[in-house]
This record gives structure tokens, C-alpha cells and sequence, in this order.
């Protein structure tokens, strides 16, 4: 088979002096931290639809990249050069996983058992060459916003036979996830969500939207797949209100229909900012629940307001994920997948190394200096102090759920006017995060 990313030689790591943009600067493989060598800390998938697909076509403009890799669009000749290109990249970066859509994958066909036929065909590739590569599936998933048999969403559709239609292609894509050995199944809401609510039935459709989800679990279950199912949230775009509007909607939407025992949460940095809130917010919201699953590590741009993909270099933003990360352990079944593209003038082959360049040393980076502020410590031990009062005393009964509230009352009179609280210490934390990123 013939080099398709002819020039570009195996990434390797040189060092952070290193000025040779074909170089990890930052990531290096078998480095231990943490008694465990970063590439199992850092277990990253490429994703195929932007860097095998995606042409740098926007609302306003025509591809600018040329991914045909010498086959022409809408074939399975090309779905198979796809397939080459993708092993070829992941291997030349040393990238252990990927994700992908089913229609990612092959063209879709004029009716769903010939697009599974295709499916079947190009996964029996994928799965050699998985063989031979030691690449592996983070995880599979269906989509069901593209097609516009979709515009009215899928578990959400209006119409009954697109519902169908929905299901047949959830559960082709859970067959070929499970086939290629999938740690996971995504369902990112698509067009899941409303234009108006006056046209819209929003506890039918979700409950719609739960029983599709259950059907899905059930299947999955009994077809052996033992990996987790993910909601990957977003608050809108496409739709001007998305349903799975971010981790803690989810997390409620889960437990109101019984799947939180089946999903944690594929968390996106973009839609996290899409949210209003920080990538932060998201990550802790889904690790004090116990539902941190995996995560879509990209970046927005604060200053537009859409879900721009971007490749992650903010290396604040990378410390605070890898610290939650830490905090709860490391990812069990789940990885760090660049959903990012390289901008619309980024078009050459050696712009996508680039850019999985950029991003798989901000997460390096990210954490080595998240390790350094756990191991520092100071912050740790600031939030234990910060709530000593509950240690003993009343605190403490109010903790152990002993206290009453006349008990508490009767407290609260002894005091007279209480002391104020201690210090936030905002500017203080900040200095250390400073500190230890660039001390
Ligand atoms: C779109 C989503 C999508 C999911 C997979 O905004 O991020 O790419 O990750 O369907
Ligand atoms: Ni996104
Ligand atoms: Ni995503």
C-alpha cells in the first residue's frame, strides 16, 4: 500500500527545546507521572468525521481541503482510502484510539440493509488492520442528524418510520462497535431539541428519546457489548434549545428514566463554553456524580458563539481537565478525542499533524502541571481548611445528620452575631495555579 502522507515521517518526542514542528515537544509516551507512562493517562482518539471527512467547508464557503486521498467522493474505493489514511496517521503520531460515525465510514447506500452491507465491508478492514496496528475503538456512533429525514431530530422526531429509521441505524452501529472491540457508544443529541415550542410536545419527545435509549441499552447488553454508553451534551446548535443541554440536564434526564446505572457522560470542552459554563464546571459536575466518562477535548473561541472545534492549546484549560481527571482516578472505559479541526485555511496534510501535534502536548502538558498541583498540595489542604467548622462541633453534627433544625437554632442563638467566614482566597489559589505552570 502506498504512503499516503508521503514526507511526514513518525512523530517523535524531541523535548521542549526542540524547534522542529514534526516533534512532540511535550508529549512523550513512556514517561511515567504518576506510576503510570502518560500514553495510558492520555488515552487519545482521533475522530474520524473531521480528519478523515471533513473538507473545511463552512456556511458560508466550499471545502478548501482535498481529502479524496485519490478516490472519488461518494465510493467505497474512497471509504477504503479513508481507512488507510486514518491507520497511517494514527500510526505515524503513535495514537493508540479513534472514533467514528457510521457515516463516517461508508457512503450511505439507498436503503439501510445495502448501507449495512457496506458497513459490514469496510469494518472487516477496519478490523484487520486493528489487528495488525494494535489501534483500537474508543467508541462508535450513529448519525442521526445529517440525512434530512432527521431535521426534526431522531428520538425526537415527529414521525413514527423516522424513529425506525433511527433505531435500525443505532443498532447496526452498536453491532460494529461491538465487532471492533468499542469501549463505548456515544449518543450526542444532534437535532434532539426544538425550534418552537409551539410546535413541540417536549415530555412526548422525551420520553421518546428515552425509551430509543433503552432499546439501545437492551440491545447492546445482549449482544455483549459490557463497554459504557455516553450522552454527550451540548445547549443548542443545530437546534436553538438541545434537550441534553449540559451535564447536570443529563444527569437528571438519565435518572428520571432509569439509565444512569448504563451511561456516564462524554463531556465536550466546546459545548461546555457553549453552555455558559467552564470546562470545569462540566468535568466536576460529572465526577461528584460519579459519571466522568469520556471526553471530546477540544476548544471554543470565547468570542463566537458557535462550536467552533478547535484544536486545544490553552494549556490552563488542559491543567484544570487533567486535575479533574486525576481527581477521580484517570478515564476507566473512556479517552480524549480530538473532535477538533484545523481551521478552514489549515488545508494541507502537515496542518492535521499540526494540529494533533498542538493538541496531544497542551494535554501533556496539561498533565504534568495538573500531577504538580496535586502534588504541591497547597490547594488541597486551602478547600480542607476552608471547611474545618464542620469537623467537630455543630459542623460536625450537621455532617453526621444528627443536627435538628431547633437544634441548629438554638445554636445560632448562643452566637450573638457569628464571625464572618474565612477567606475565599481566590487571588491567593490563582498564584499557586500561576505558580506551578510557569515557576
Ligand atoms: C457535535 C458533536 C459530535 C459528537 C459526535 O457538536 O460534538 O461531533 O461528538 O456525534
Ligand atoms: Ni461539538
Ligand atoms: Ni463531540
Amino acid at each position: 500500500m502506498s504512503e499516503i502522507f508521503q514526507g511526514i515521517p513518525r512523530i517523535n518526542f524531541e523535548g521542549k527545546k526542540s524547534k522542529n514542528p514534526l516533534s512532540f515537544k511535550f508529549y512523550d509516551a513512556e514517561k511515567i507521572v504518576r506510576g503510570k507512562p502518560m500514553r495510558e493517562h492520555l488515552p487519545f482518539a482521533m475522530a474520524w468525521w473531521h480528519n478523515m471527512c471533513a473538507e473545511g467547508a463552512d456556511m458560508f464557503g466550499a471545502g478548501t481541503a482535498d481529502k479524496s486521498f485519490g478516490a472519488s467522493h461518494g465510493t467505497m474505493e474512497h471509504a477504503f482510502k479513508k481507512a488507510d489514511a486514518a491507520f497511517e496517521f494514527m500510526d505515524k503520531l503513535g495514537i493508540e484510539y479513534f472514533c467514528f460515525h457510521d457515516a463516517d465510514l461508508v457512503p450511505e447506500a439507498d436503503s439501510i440493509s445495502k448501507t449495512n452491507k457496506r458497513l459490514d465491508e469496510i469494518t472487516d478492514y477496519i478490523k484487520t488492520k486493528m489487528q495488525s496496528s494494535g489501534k483500537k475503538l474508543l467508541w462508535g456512533t450513529a448519525n442521526l442528524f445529517t440525512n434530512p429525514r432527521f431535521m426534526n431530530g431522531a428520538g425526537s422526531s415527529n414521525s413514527a418510520d423516522v424513529f425506525c429509521f433511527a433505531a435500525a441505524q443505532i443498532k447496526k452501529a452498536i453491532d460494529i462497535t461491538v465487532k471492533l472491540g468499542g469501549r463505548g457508544y456515544v449518543f450526542w443529541g444532534g437535532r434532539e431539541g426544538y425550534e418552537t415550542l409551539l410546535n413541540t410536545d417536549m415530555r412526548f419527545e422525551l420520553e421518546n428519546i428515552a425509551s430509543l435509549m433503552h432499546m439501545a441499552v437492551d440491545y447492546g447488553r445482549s449482544i455483549g457489548f459490557d463497554g459504557d454508553f455516553y450522552i454527550e451534551p451540548k445547549p443548542k446548535e443545530p437546534m436553538k434549545h438541545q434537550y441534553d443541554y449540559d451535564v447536570s440536564t443529563a444527569i437528571g434526564f438519565l435518572r428520571q428514566f432509569g439509565l444512569d446505572k448504563d451511561f456516564k457522560i462524554n463531556i465536550e470542552a466546546n459545548h461546555a463554553t457553549l453552555a455558559g459554563h467552564t470546562f470545569s464546571h462540566e468535568l466536576r459536575v460529572a465526577a461528584i456524580n460519579d459519571m466522568l466518562g469520556s471526553i471530546d477535548a477540544n476548544q471554543g473561541d470565547l468570542l463566537l458563539g458557535w462550536d467552533t472545534d478547535e484544536f486545544p492549546f490553552d494549556v490552563y484549560e488542559t491543567t484544570m481537565c487533567m486535575y479533574e481527571v486525576l481527581k477521580v482516578g484517570g478515564l476507566k472505559n473512556g479517552g480524549l478525542n480530538f473532535d477538533a479541526k484545523t481551521r478552514r485555511s489549515s488545508r494541507t496534510f502537515e496542518d492535521m499533524f499540526h494540529a494533533y501535534i498542538l493538541g496531544m502536548d497542551a494535554y501533556a502538558l496539561g498533565l504534568i502541571k495538573a500531577s504538580a498541583l496535586i502534588e504541591d498540595g497547597r490547594i488541597d489542604s486551602f478547600i480542607k481548611e476552608r471547611y474545618a467548622s464542620y469537623q467537630s462541633g455543630i459542623g460536625a453534627k450537621i455532617r453526621n445528620k444528627e443536627a435538628t433544625l431547633s437544634m441548629l437554632a438554638e445554636h445560632a442563638e448562643k452566637l450573638g452575631s457569628p464571625k464572618l467566614p474565612s477567606s475565599g482566597g481566590q487571588e491567593y489559589l490563582e498564584g499557586i495555579v500561576n505558580s506551578v505552570l510557569f515557576g
